[in-house]
């Protein structure tokens, strides 16, 4: 008897899947993989059933004889493990970025004379149907909001981007490139208050007012799916803060981080060319105390993010205040540098790891760009948030764009480097 396999990452069932299944009896004993929550969390597939109720749905399924679960997005280890002489798969693998996991999946087998078999993929509107309400789900606070706690339990490092707009949270949600095999993504976005300022046409002084950074928060929300860290400013006043607490939790935004100034508060990359003031630790160990103290979920985080560095009050005192600030209830810490190299922010965080192993590490590698993730990740950082780039690039694009439609008195010039308007006007999906 022949083993057929296959590997859902589904969380419901329709006639796409019976439709595999009865072509896979054909060839003999079916085995499915559950994909694991955690391959499915980091391919951007959020379950919404836990893996035992996935496990246990499969297994319901007529004709299925075996359910295991595959923790490797690639099928290295089921391969390994199990040697199936058919893998079967909907032909829709054959394109974009999951045709690198077939082409991978097609050499394994080869090894051992097993075979992949691509069936027609079942296209039906009630299909279509179904798997946009399924992730049109994860839309919702409850699945949204827990997920950047998740992402930090099973990343390496979690990979965040600015977005400012719907459009720039698309990017942030569709944008993968394959690279090694592996498929890459972002994994959530950052609302910053530089670039959130900035496409306004306002300085980055907390100007803008909650009801409109709320305003940008719900537009990205509208078209994603991915978890919102909000950048905070200062929080603002104490009695204030709580209710944006509240607020952004009811919201689903995964998390805000407040920084450590207070009065005027102007960009961090400024540093010392404008006057800054720092709040005192005890000043702001209380703001973190009331906004834990007023959350309602355990998933919602507030990070401190300690302006030491950037002020240049030295090593010791910035990490003085990261242990207040967790020993005060802060769920995580982002430390920031303006200097072109990353030795004093890898400083800091080897020494806080010595006696902090589990408090997550934020950083924003707008100046010390040269660093890359993975070694962020040796030295205990587990988010990193491109901070501004999607804004820096668009902006000297339409700049140029302005210049030359003045310079040429028409647009023909500029047509080569736009959006074809075949693609622009098929750019958004209509419900
Ligand atoms: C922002 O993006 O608004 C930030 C990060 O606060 S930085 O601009 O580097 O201060
Ligand atoms: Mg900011």
């Amino acid at each position: 008897m022949k083993t057929v396999y296959t590997c859902f990452c589904t969380d419901i069932i329709h006639e796409g899947h019976l439709n595999i299944i009865n072509e896979a009896k054909k060839l003999g004993k079916v085995v499915i993989g559950a994909l694991s929550d955690k391959a499915l969390i980091r391919y951007n597939k959020f379950p919404t059933l836990s893996q035992e109720e996935r496990v246990k749905l499969y297994h319901s399924i007529e004709g299925v004889e075996e359910v295991i679960i595959q923790n490797d997005m690639l099928y290295d280890d089921v391969i390994e493990k199990m040697k199936p002489d058919y893998i079967i798969h909907g032909d829709n693998w054959k394109y974009g970025p999951p045709s690198a996991i077939r082409m991978h999946v097609m050499e394994k087998v080869l090894e051992y004379g097993g075979k992949v078999v691509d069936i027609p993929y079942t296209y039906s509107e009630k299909i279509t149907k179904a798997e946009k309400l399924l992730r049109e789900k994860l839309s919702m606070p409850e699945y949204r909001r827990k997920r950047l706690k998740q992402l930090i339990d099973i990343c390496p490092i979690v990979k965040i981007i600015e977005a400012h707009s719907g459009l720039t949270g698309l990017i942030a949600e569709k944008t993968v490139v394959e690279n090694n095999g592996r498929l890459d993504q972002f994994d959530g976005m950052w609302v910053s208050s530089l670039c959130d300022s900035t496409v306004k046409g306002k300085p980055d002084i907390e100007l803008l007012d909650m009801s409109s950074r709320l305003r940008t928060v719900d537009d990205i929300m509208e078209v994603t799916t991915k978890p919102i860290i909000l950048d905070g400013d200062t929080g603002g006043l104490t009695e204030h803060f709580v209710y944006n607490i509240r607020t952004l939790e009811r919201m689903g935004v995964s998390a805000i981080i407040i920084e450590d100034k207070k009065g005027l508060k102007k960009n961090s990359l400024f540093g010392t060319e404008v006057k800054q003031t720092q709040a005192s630790i005890k000043e702001f160990c209380d703001k973190i105390s009331a906004g834990k103290h007023i959350q309602l979920t355990e998933d919602f985080m507030i990070i401190a993010r300690i302006e030491s560095l950037i002020l240049e009050k030295g090593m010791k005192d910035a990490l003085e205040r990261a242990f207040a600030y967790v020993n005060a209830g802060a769920d995580g810490i982002m430390i920031h540098s303006r200097k072109k190299e990353p030795d004093e922010i890898l400083a800091f965080c080897d020494e806080f790891r010595k006696t902090d192993k589990k408090t997550p590490i934020v950083v924003v590698p707008s100046s010390f760009d040269s660093i890359t993730e993975e070694e962020l990740a040796e030295h205990g950082v587990n988010i990193v948030i491109y901070a501004n780039q999607l804004t820096r690039s668009a902006f000297p694009a339409m700049q140029k764009t302005a210049e030359d439609i003045l310079r040429y008195h028409r647009a023909k010039e500029v047509d080569e480097r736009l959006l074809p308007i075949k693609d622009i006007i098929t750019l958004i999906d209509e419900l």
